[in-house]
């Protein structure tokens, strides 16, 4: 099954985040990442077994992380796989630690793919048919996150991707 650990947002958060989602469709079109799957992406994992799944689910509700504030005031795109998003303009020293220790944790138990860099985004729209962010109106909000690490499953459906929750943080 294919995995990746993420922070999920409050449900505030998220329904802003969705009233984002709908202005990015408005002038950049493709397709807009449903409410219920908005998430930034800690670690991506890919294919992993089902018996090393469950070692993962464990791990990570053992783990009791701090929290932090990250600030999102920025629009972002990336060329592939052309996806729209927000995240922060400069780097959040508290995301790259965590990043760092969950990649500690993961190749501990023998998880491969420690990406060399770290850019924290939450993706609002995939197959962005213009790529640009000119015109939308400036962003400024906080993400207030604790214990909201998820272990998540993608699978993928007519209309896109969805995710499925393995297990939280304790
Ligand atoms: P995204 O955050 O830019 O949307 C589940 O598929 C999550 O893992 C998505 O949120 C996606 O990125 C990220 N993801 C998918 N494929 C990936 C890959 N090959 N490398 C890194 N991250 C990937």
């Amino acid at each position: 099954m294919r995995l990746f650990l993420a922070l999920e947002p409050p449900p505030e958060l998220r329904a802003r985040l969705g009233e984002l989602a709908d202005l990015a469709r408005t002038h950049c079109g493709g397709r807009r990442v449903p409410d219920s799957s908005l998430h930034l992406t800690l670690a991506f994992l890919g294919e992993v077994e089902e018996d090393r799944a469950e070692a993962l689910a464990e791990w990570l509700q053992g783990e009791s992380p701090e929290g932090g504030e990250w600030r999102l005031d920025r629009w972002g795109t990336f060329r592939r796989p052309d996806i729209v998003w927000v995240g922060g303009r400069t780097p959040d020293a508290t995301l790259t630690v965590l990043h760092e220790r969950l990649w500690d944790g993961l190749e501990a138990l023998g998880h491969a793919g420690r990406p060399t860099r770290f850019v924290p985004h939450v993706t609002l729209l995939r197959r962005a048919r213009r790529l640009a962010t000119d015109g939308l109106p400036p962003v400024d909000l906080a993400w207030r996150w604790r214990r909201l690490k998820a272990l998540l499953r993608s699978f993928t459906l007519e209309d896109g991707p969805r995710y499925e929750v393995l297990a939280r943080s304790a």
